[in-house]
């Protein structure tokens, strides 16, 4: 009896002439409709479906292949001999091979204006059932869902005139995963729809793979960068590289938290961070000074980070740009003269990122992998409780208080423990990842004497990512000539605080949430 194989593909890349070739071993091959008419334009003999079926493709084109005659002929199992009786008894024929690519569900739902009836259309159900059953039966039939496949399979037809059982023990492998992972995305996709981040019973979530990574945090760790699949815009792996070599593991990890916190800001904006710590910051009326602003935070911790920008990088400040070691720079577009500069560096790995501040911010949730498990919470995208309050006797100024904002929002990205103080929208001094809220105090003021002078604590504002549990923190912020707090408030010993602040007439300020980060 003749081989048959049964094609049915949205992606037809190369079935034309696998078609062709396995015509020429005589096999026969059955298509449904495009793929049929695609064949037999080409000049493949094929037969559709519904023939064989004497049932017609109906419920525009939702019911094609899901028929009796199609799924005995995949499941009836060679090596039972109650099966093939009843198959022939039916006058149904057994189907050796299966080449089925599924209805494009993530192409569709990548599209800016999917609908969710165009997302719920592309659903296949037919094909998933072919592909399931033919995997099931795998020792008799071939079922290749994978184009990358098609070679293999061929070659061994040629050979040995059938497909070996490792390979088609591999191909139902394949099958396995690759349906869970189609309905995986479907699921993921439902459940952003609803807007439903409960956390889920059991957590599934398709990640696909965008690049291998040379290694890890260390050489002697393997690594690769995998997108999550259905994300669109704002995420870095959308990010156009320009110049430098491939991103390695630190770089995403690090750039992806100068980029978070650049997207807090609306004002023209400079993050220069350094192992996922924010080292210099600096909000202006332009980019220029924005960057001068970051760059004389800190001009020593900046050497061989990541720099996030939130307006077109000009000529001058790619000049002096140009002249630091950065690892990283993202910038949503660059003058032609500023990115000629940049790139004259070759390692300098430049990016594009056109949405940068239009971009999606993470909202699903934030997975944290511990030995044996997944530690999973919310994101934290909110940034202050209910309302702001002022707690001591005097107000903050104007000043103090759009300072202490820009601080706010700074020390959200640091490290807990984190301290981070600022002076006319520019940090003037970052104390992350203390074991204690002291030594994060004491460090963010020793940074700024020591990077940009003795006097570049007075008159800043401090801001601290979680309550102050003793009034230790004030008394050092006084000492350093700092005008005015914002923390959130909360600790048993609150009033404390208040009462030191109300002391030095400092301005304190309670948001009503903290923002640790580990
Ligand atoms: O609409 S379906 O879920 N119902 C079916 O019975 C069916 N059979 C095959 N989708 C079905 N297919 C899918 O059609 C295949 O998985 C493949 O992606 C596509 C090929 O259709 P055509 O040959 O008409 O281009």
């Amino acid at each position: 009896m003749k081989m048959r194989a049964l094609i049915s593909v949205s992606d037809k890349t190369g079935i034309v002439e696998l078609a062709k070739e396995l015509t020429k071993l005589g096999v026969e091959i059955i298509s449904t409709g495009g793929t049929y008419k695609k064949l037999t334009d080409e000049g493949v003999k094929a037969i559709e479906v519904s023939e064989l079926t004497g049932f017609p493709e109906c419920l525009d084109g939702r019911v094609k292949t899901l028929h009796p005659i199609v799924h005995a002929g995949l499941l009836a199992m060679r090596s039972n001999p109650s099966h093939m009786k009843q198959l022939k008894e039916l006058g149904i024929q057994p189907i050796d091979m299966v080449i089925v690519n599924l209805y494009p569900f993530k192409a569709t739902i990548m599209k800016d204006d999917v609908t969710r009836a165009d997302a719920v259309e592309n659903i296949d159900i037919g094909g998933p059932t072919m592909l399931r059953a033919a995997a099931k039966n795998y020792q008799d039939v071939a079922v290749i869902v994978d184009p990358r496949d098609y070679e293999t399979v061929l070659k061994e037809m040629k050979e040995d005139g059938k497909v070996s059982l490792d390979t088609k023990f591999y191909l139902m492998q394949k099958v396995f995963m690759h349906t869970s992972n189609y309905d995986t995305m479907i699921a993921d996709y439902l459940k952003a729809e609803r807007k439903d981040y409960d956390l889920p019973e059991t957590l599934t979530m398709t990640f696909e793979k965008v690049q291998d990574m040379r290694y890890g945090e260390n050489p002697h760790q393997k690594a690769a960068f995998y997108r999550e699949v259905g994300k669109k815009k704002g995420t870095l792996d959308m990010a156009e590289q320009l110049n430098g070599k491939e991103l390695s593991f630190n770089n995403i990890n690090d750039a992806n938290g100068a980029l978070e916190l650049c997207k807090e800001y609306d004002e023209p904006t400079v993050v220069a961070s350094k192992h996922g710590n924010p080292c210099g910051v600096g909000s202006a009326a332009t980019i220029e000074e924005a960057w001068d602003k970051a760059y004389a935070a800190d001009n020593v911790s900046i050497f061989g980070g990541i720099v996030a920008i939130n307006r077109e990088v000009t000529a001058p400040m790619a000049k002096k740009m140009a002249e630091v070691f950065l690892e990283v720079i993202i910038a949503p577009s660059y003058e032609k003269e500023a990115l000629d500069i940049l790139c004259e560096k070759k390692n300098v790995r430049v990016l594009r990122l056109p949405d940068i501040t239009a971009m999606q911010r993470e909202t699903a949730l934030d997975l944290k992998k511990v030995n044996g498990g997944l530690i999973v919470q919310g994101i934290d995208n909110k940034l202050i409780g209910d309302e702001l309050k002022v707690v001591t006797d005097r107000q903050p100024s104007d000043q103090e208080m759009e300072d202490m904002m820009f601080a706010w929002k700074m020390v959200k990205y640091v490290k807990s423990n984190g301290i981070a103080l600022a002076k006319n929208k520019q940090s003037v001094g970052i104390g992350p990842g203390q074991v204690n809220r002291i030594w994060a105090t004491k460090q963010s003021v020793e940074h700024a004497g020591e990077l940009i002078g003795p006097d570049a604590t007075k008159g800043a504002v401090m801001a601290s990512d979680a309550f102050f549990p003793f009034p230790d923190c004030v008394e050092a912020a006084h000492e350093a000539g700092i005008t005015a707090i914002i923390q959130p408030g909360g600790a048993m010993r609150d009033q404390l605080s208040i009462d030191k602040c109300n002391e030095y007439g400092i301005a304190m300020v309670f948001t009503g949430m903290r923002h640790f980060r580990h």
